[in-house]
């Protein structure tokens, strides 16, 4: 997928809150401030909680970007072609103007070739020696007397997958087909040399690993983000912002205050949702006073009723629950892999809105943690449930019984451990559990 004349804004691969809300919010401040060709985009499908902070907010839904590699289709140009009521004379009074081939379609608009100025030329210079013949020769079909052969290319095909055949050509045009195998265009082997580049602007991520496929044929021009870097070279010099604070919808609040623009209730609302949900309604550690600022002048702008933590228990309720997903599903969505010494941990984690939802599933995912454990050979594995509303965590532990022995939680009863307080993966779960393994280690 290849937009003209655009510039994508686009969160990270598996879009969270955030990364649609920051997309979407970014490209309506430089709509409204540059130009009209901002286009917001996402990388997949939306998580629940996106998709209630949208329709809450009456908000259309970013654009999905597959990928951004250019296709033949994207640089076809759709020109004029002959049919089968074309006569060599046709074909000669084009050339008196054009200098391009023509392309000859059939009654079914699937291309017969291309008629060249060098096909036309070795034809009428047999007519020449025979002048008497010269005008019946003008007034046959162009069809099987001038055409030459032209390599067709698909839509659809990638401008990298034709390379072999281009390259191995002297031919200067190439017919290009829709998926019916109809005549769509024509595209030139200087354009197909130097196609346009899709200008890309990325936001709540930076690492290539994340970003959309195609990224290397594309051209970053801006980068906005608040995660560890780890990013693209670049040809030319870019704008970028990565800043230590809870989420990219604050960044991009600040943009538009420092712009002194009013955000309309729509997207003030969706930045608004970005902050609380990266924060966890400012309980998550990474949450800073510039979230807090921002959060407070979005929620007036967005006419917000209720007052702000009200509403982001909300949101959060939108997003989290295990009743309606599997145990895999549920293990698997947010998990990370750690080394210790020679052996590996996994730790994964989920939230939801009250504990009651978990004492149902417990026995159930437990036993998942248990397959997970023995399917990857971990020396331990932890699911950390996190209770978005209390700000505390519930730990499935499986693994060997000494690791789990010396970890500083309160067992509740066989494999739930306690950890209250504890809502950051990142900056909690990982550090401590990683320091006491080594020393047991
Ligand atoms: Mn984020």
């Amino acid at each position: 997928m290849f937009i003209k004349d655009t510039i994508l804004v686009l969160g990270h691969r598996n879009p969270d809150m955030d990364a649609i809300a920051s997309a979407v919010g970014y490209a309506w401040i430089l709509n409204t401030a540059i130009s009209e060709k901002y286009v917001a985009g996402r990388l997949g499908e939306l998580n629940a909680q996106t998709q209630f902070a949208l329709d809450h907010f009456k908000v259309d839904s970013p654009t999905l970007v597959p990928d951004v590699y250019p296709r033949l289709g994207d640089i076809a140009v759709r020109q004029e072609a002959m049919n089968g009521t074309t006569t060599i004379q046709d074909a000669c009074k084009y050339f008196a103007t054009h200098e391009r081939p023509i392309p000859l379609v059939n009654e079914d608009g699937k291309p017969a070739g291309m008629i060249t100025a060098a096909s036309l030329f070795h034809r009428l210079s047999n007519a020449i020696l025979y002048p008497f013949a010269l005008a019946e020769q003008l007034n046959q079909s162009a069809f099987g007397a001038v055409e030459s052969e032209a390599l067709i290319f698909n839509s659809e095909q990638r401008l990298t997958e034709v390379r072999g055949r281009v390259l191995t050509t002297n031919q200067d045009d190439f017919l290009v087909i829709d998926g019916d195998g109809k005549y769509l265009g024509v595209v030139r082997r200087r354009e197909w040399l130097e196609p346009p580049n899709q200008l890309l602007i990325l936001v709540d991520h930076n690492e290539v690993g994340q970003s959309v496929p195609g990224i290397e044929e594309a051209e970053v021009i801006e980068i906005l983000d608040h995660h560890r870097l780890d990013t693209i070279t670049t040809l030319n010099p870019i704008t970028m912002q990565i800043a230590p604070i809870g989420s990219t919808s604050t960044l991009v609040y600040e943009r538009a205050q420092s712009r002194d623009m009013v955000l309309p209730p729509g997207i003030a609302g969706l930045l608004l949702c970005g902050i609380l949900s990266d924060t966890l309604v400012f309980q998550s550690p990474t949450t800073t006073m510039r979230d807090q600022r921002a959060a407070e002048a979005l929620a007036k702008m967005a006419n917000l009723s209720d007052d702000v933590k009200t509403f982001g228990g909300t949101l959060l309720a939108a997003g989290a629950g295990l009743r309606t997903r599997s145990a895999d599903d549920i293990i698997n969505t947010d998990l990370k892999f750690y080394n210790v010494g020679t052996s590996e941990i996994g730790l994964a984690q989920v939230e939801i809105t009250n504990f009651a939802e978990l004492e149902q599933r417990a026995d159930d995912l437990y036993e998942g943690m248990k397959q997970l454990t023995s399917q990857k050979g971990l020396a331990l594995a932890v699911l950390m449930v996190t209770n978005v509303v209390s700000g505390d965590s519930r730990l499935i532990i499986t693994g060997d019984s000494h690791m789990v022995a010396a970890l500083p939680f309160t067992r509740l009863d066989g494999f739930m451990f306690d950890a209250p307080g504890m809502v950051s993966r990142k900056k909690q779960l990982a550090p401590m559990v990683l320091a006491t393994l080594s020393k047991v280690g």
